[in-house]
């Protein structure tokens, strides 16, 4: 049976700082290699507030935000064979086609393949599949989890087991694969290392699970927010640490604490003053510091060059990563298993009319996660 365009419930973002507006939208057929999707949940991370703030380079309105959900495939578009019908997937930001120079490298998760459409909010094709009165709406990370229902590529979907709960699970498509991925993939923790987790959302506390299933002997979690402590501690955070209660600069401090500074640490806000603070926390000779925060539109970094010449290590970690076709359906059988929790993550849940209450508990550092219910 061939596709038609469906009407769908959705949130959209007409323009930079303003409130999400509930709008019914034209959702069109997936076309060639592209499937629909019905969205069952989606969580609200902070990088949608990010480019909702107008800090993103590459924001582009109106659209329909969204980039961590779960859904259902609704239909499929010609050629289409890795899923059908009735699958339960979670939409890709960073998709995996296989084929390109940056899939084949064995070096790095970030496929490249639709890199250029999906930052200009397009599918591949260079159209939308999103219209309001006849007038496009963009696309965003190539997910738009917003709304009931949603396009994307065939190569940005992976397939997971249907008993996983979609209203939990939506989380590994991103915030927390992006944190565990980063500790365990991208630093590589090994057991009896010493970590500093910088920002206690959705992204730190999940990194602190990363630390804590890689055996960490200590986990210091730093927040100028203490209300994140006590899941921290309970992840497994062995010293919790807000800087605003200490003179001596942070770095300073956590150098002191651990003998010369920590083997590993993640900055996981976006603030490159804290960039810094969590390199120069590391470790001479060897310690590394992962970047994971999303700074805004002409932020750049800076710390004296002797750092690095001194063996500290600087690097960057994208969900965590993680190749999200091939390795995200073990990772949900490993949540499936018990390997982790996401329930204590999800500390609002709402309906999609009441969005705009998600980004307003996340800035007023009330949330950890909001999950929309669809
Ligand atoms: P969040 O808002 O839930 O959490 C940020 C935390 O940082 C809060 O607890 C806040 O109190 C804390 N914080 C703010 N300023 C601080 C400071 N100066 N010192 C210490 N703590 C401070 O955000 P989140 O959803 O966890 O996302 C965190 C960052 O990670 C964002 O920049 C987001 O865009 C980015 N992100 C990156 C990736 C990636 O793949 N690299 C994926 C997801 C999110
Ligand atoms: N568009 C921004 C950068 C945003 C960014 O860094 N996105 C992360 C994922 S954040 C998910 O919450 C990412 O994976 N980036 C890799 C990529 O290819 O976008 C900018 O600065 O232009
Ligand atoms: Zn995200
Ligand atoms: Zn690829």
């Amino acid at each position: 049976m061939t596709a038609k365009t469906i009407k769908s419930n959705a949130a959209v973002a007409w323009e930079v700082g303003k409130p999400l507006s509930m709008e019914v939208v034209d959702v069109m057929p997936p076309q060639a290699g592209e499937v629909r999707i019905k969205i069952i949940a989606s969580g609200v991370c902070h990088t949608d507030a990010f480019t909702l703030s107008g800090e993103d380079p590459e924001g582009i309105f109106p659209c329909i935000l969204g980039h961590e959900g779960g859904g259902i495939v609704e239909s499929v578009g010609e050629g289409v064979t890795s899923v059908s019908v009735g699958d339960h997937v979670i939409p890709l930001y960073t998709p995996e086609c296989g084929e390109c120079k940056f899939c084949l490298s064995g070096k790095t998760n970030l496929c490249q393949k639709i890199r250029e459409t999906q930052g200009k909010g397009l599918m591949p094709d260079g159209t939308s599949r999103f219209y309001k009165d006849g007038e496009p709406i963009f696309h965003y990370m190539g997910c738009s989890t917003f709304s009931e229902y949603t396009v994307l590529p065939e190569i940005s979907l992976a397939k997971v087991n249907p008993e996983a709960p979609l209203k939990e699970v939506c989380l590994l498509g991103c915030g927390v694969t992006t944190g565990m991925g980063a500790v365990l993939n991208t630093a590589k923790v090994e057991v009896g290392a010493t970590v500093a987790i910088f920002g206690l959302g959705g992204i730190g506390l999940s990194a602190i699970i990363g630390a804590t299933m890689a055996g960490a002997s200590r986990i210091i979690a730093i927040d100028i927010n203490e209300s994140k402590f006590e899941l921290a501690r309970k992840l497994g955070a062995t010293d919790c640490i807000n800087p605003k209660n200490f003179d001596q600069p942070i770095a300073q401090l956590v150098t002191e604490m651990t003998d010369g500074g920590v083997d590993y640490s993640f900055e996981c806000i976006g603030n490159v003053d804290v960039m810094r603070s969590a390199l120069e926390c590391c470790h001479k000779g060897w310690g590394e510091s992962i970047v994971i925060g999303v700074a805004g539109a002409g932020k750049e970094i800076s710390t004296r060059p002797f750092q690095l010449v001194t063996g500290r290590v600087w690097k960057g970690s994208a969900f965590g990563g993680v190749k999200g076709r091939s390795e995200l359906p073990k990772i949900v059988e490993r949540y499936l298993k018990g390997a982790f929790q996401l329930d204590d993550f999800i500390t609002h849940t709402m309906p999609l009319e009441d969005i705009n209450q998600a980004f307003d508990l996340m800035h007023q550092g009330k949330s950890i996660r909001s999950v929309i219910h669809f």
